[in-house]
């Protein structure tokens, strides 16, 4: 056989392979979800023509894991997007060439001699650059690493996917934040805290032996948003996972993750060394507790070298720690920090400390429990702070701590799963709240001291920064539960790289690569997206209303609840109405917590005048006939926002059905067939709600608000979930 025929049939094999992925993509892949925005389907055909010719060959050379993942990915990327194959070449020989490397795996990269420009990127920045080689143009995507390069080449296949031009390329990217990490509730049975998405991802009983492939598919989901740690287990940790029979499983998840740049970090139970191994106490100032840690550290570096570090939930919910011993936050914190060091790991401390005691407000319980420490912890500890003061509801003002920890290196916490917003059943779209948050003013050094410029160090020039997100991944065959909730994954790991991204633009790049690029189907998309999580907090939680739920499993709504032994877990501790109004007054009338602000923003919450309306019931006990700023009653505004909530969700549905025929029919119908519960669920919490404060407020359900379909007593005997 001559060369050329060998050629030809190299490309006759390439062709099929990729008509056979995309013919069992479209038939049986395509409709199920399980590709999320890693949809290679061909692009409209006035696309395809415009790409091609900058799109000619793929020219990676050199072989690592990784190296092999970029090259595999560019071929299936750009020959599925682009309706034929792409083929691999050892080098520049036509118009076209897309060149990826570092300066260590390509002598093409090499000999740019850009390595002045590459260095300040890190190994995971990248340069996407066009420009002439042997007189050919060419594409080149270089990184100081591999990693980065990896990176870059998604990027550059999401900007074939949404449709972005790609004649001049000059791209250069680094990421904002160093930890990008998606955390795992997963228990180590299979459950997953929290979850409402299947069983946990790892398969514990068949590790080390059998690895799921899938876990090869989800590393490279997470590294085409920049996704770099995962933390595998549950913060209400079982000690079990750091024996050495489950660091073997660890292991071998770890080497499936390596080649995507996503690093393990583990879930590490205070009392380990007292269950594992055998000591009388997990006193942290113990000489032998430190020794024990700094063992165990030691074992794990030796099964997994690049170990993230230690993720830890101390003294919270029954969880053990330090104050158990009569030691402080700092001394368990820097004492697991100390046994990391030598390995470079870090320690990520968790500020969700609530301990109940006689008139306090949940709201200023971590504050008060962390901010005296500001400076204390040592140079590998971050405090890892959720977005708000109380737990992950559907609107929180911005968690006091971000303003007020100078010397301590804080790292927000998101929640990804909607434990508090409709489980896997709603369709919110989480970027809007998670960009209030990062908009946020703390004021700590004058105007624009945002939570942004907290989390990305450039405030306090703090040296590790990094970002978690309660992960809502879990063993059903679209990852999430609801096709739109993949949106809040790619959300996560957007922002991560870059949290001053538009909430727009990130629906925009989701929807075209995950549902269509019809231009009016994906413009009632994004209006659906944009509005959705606005429209959940009117029907779940309006005007700063909060921890309203059924207790327990956190679905549907339940304001009358006040069963709980602690009186903060029970809604009523949260909403207080009464005769005279509702909401909690945390001014200096009240539990005085809004001092926990620094004094700009501090003033603008503590003034009924001032106070965003949003955060109204948050931060006062507001009668019931107070004039908002439309001239209506807080009454009568409170039961319009319910209303209007219930409003989108058909309003929506309706939208939805236009788009039949446009969308695949199954995905279609699974998305159609979760609004209606949506919509149920509305009206449901619309109805439970006003009617349960009408028993208070004594004032009639004012016009424009559609009566309840049910009695107060039917509300109360039934939980949503069953
Ligand atoms: C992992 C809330 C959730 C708990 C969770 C806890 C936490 O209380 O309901 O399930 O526990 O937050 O963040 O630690």
């Amino acid at each position: 056989m001559n060369p050329g025929s060998n050629r030809s049939c190299q490309r006759f094999l390439v062709g099929l392979a990729v008509a056979l992925q995309l013919f069992v993509g479209v038939r049986a892949k395509a409709d199920d979800g399980y590709r999320l925005w890693l949809r290679y389907d061909p692009l409209p055909g006035r696309m395809i023509r415009t790409y091609r010719p900058g799109v000619t060959s793929i020219v990676v050379t050199g072989h690592s894991a990784t190296l092999d993942a970029i090259r595999r990915e560019l071929v299936n990327g750009c020959s599925g997007l682009l309706g034929s194959p792409v083929p691999i070449a050892g080098d520049v020989r036509q118009d076209g060439a897309l060149i990826v490397g570092t300066p260590e795996s390509s002598p093409l990269v090499a000999s740019l001699r850009w390595n002045t420009q590459l260095a300040p990127l890190g190994p995971e920045g990248f340069r996407i650059h066009s420009l002439k080689l042997g007189g050919h143009p060419v594409i080149v995507i270089a990184s100081a690493g591999e990693v980065g390069a990896l990176y870059g080449a998604f990027h550059f296949l999401r900007l074939l996917q949404t449709l972005q031009p790609i004649k001049r390329l000059d791209v250069t990217q680094k990421p904002r934040l160093q930890l990008r990490m998606l955390d795992h509730w997963d228990n180590l049975d299979g459950s997953v805290e929290r979850g409402y998405a299947g069983k946990s991802l790892w398969n514990w009983s068949a590790l080390p032996g059998a690895v799921d492939p899938r876990l090869g598919d989800y590393a490279r989901a997470n590294a085409s948003i920049g996704i770099n740690g995962s933390l595998l287990n549950n913060v209400n940790a079982n000690a079990k996972i750091l024996t050495a029979d489950y660091l073997r499983k660890v292991a071998a998840i770890a080497d499936v993750f390596r080649p995507y740049g996503v690093r393990i970090f583990l879930s590490a139970r205070f009392s380990a060394p007292i269950e594992l191994g055998g000591l009388k106490t997990a006193d942290p100032l113990n000489p032998e507790v430190g020794t024990w840690w700094k063992q165990k550290a030691d074992e794990i570096y030796q099964a997994v070298p690049d170990f993230g570090g230690f993720v830890v939930k101390a003294n919270s919910e029954g969880q053990p720690g330090p104050r158990t011993y009569n030691r402080t936050h700092v001394d368990g914190a820097n004492m697991l920090a100390a046994a990391l060091a030598p390995h470079n790991g870090v320690v990520i401390w968790r500020a969700f400390v609530y301990d109940m005691k006689p008139g306090y407000d949940r709201a200023g319980a971590a504050y008060e429990n962390l901010q005296p420490f500001d400076g204390k912890f040592a140079g590998n500890v971050l405090l890892q702070v959720k977005n708000g003061p109380i737990d992950f509801q559907p609107r929180e003002p911005f968690h006091p701590l971000f303003g007020a920890m100078p010397r301590t290196q804080l790292m927000p916490e998101f929640q990804i799963t909607q434990e508090y917003l409709g489980f896997s059943n709603h369709l919110v779209f989480l970027a809007p709240m998670w960009r209030e948050v990062l908009d946020s003013d703390t004021y700590a050094k004058g105007p624009r001291s945002t939570v942004a410029r907290v989390a990305d160090g450039s405030l306090y020039a703090q040296r590790l920064t990094g970002i978690a997100g309660v992960a809502n991944t879990g063993s059903d065959r679209n990852w999430t539960g609801h096709h739109f909730l993949q949106a809040n994954w790619y959300t996560f790991g957007r922002l991560a790289w870059n949290p001053d991204l538009p909430s727009r633009q990130i629906a925009g790049e989701w929807i075209g690569m995950t549902l269509t690029h019809e231009p009016k189907a994906l413009a009632t998309i994004a209006r659906i997206m944009l509005g959705s999580h606005e429209a959940l907090v009117d029907y779940m939680t309006p005007l700063g209303l909060h921890h309203i739920m059924w207790g327990g499993h956190h679905y549907g709504p339940a304001p009358w609840w006040d069963t709980f032994e602690r009186a903060d877990w029970n809604p009523v501790y949260y909403h207080r109405a009464d005769d005279r109004g509702l909401g909690f007054d945390r001014t200096s009338t009240g539990s005085n917590t809004v001092s926990q602000y620094h004094p700009a923003v501090r003033n603008r919450f503590e003034n009924l005048a001032t106070c965003p309306e949003e955060f109204l019931l948050w931060f006062h006990h507001v009668p019931w006939d107070h004039r908002m700023k439309s001239g209506r009653t807080m009454w009568d505004e409170l039961a319009l926002h319910y209303q209007r909530g219930v409003d989108w969700t058909r309003s929506t549905r309706k939208d939805w059905n236009s788009l039949a025929g446009v969308i695949d029919p199954e995905r279609h119908a699974a998305v159609a067939k979760k609004l209606a519960i949506q919509e149920r669920d509305a009206i449901w919490w619309r109805d439970a709600c006003l009617l349960y404060f009408q028993t208070f407020s004594k004032l009639p359900i004012p016009a424009g608000v559609e009566k309840p379909a049910r009695t107060l007593k039917e509300y109360k005997a039934k939980s949503l979930v069953w």
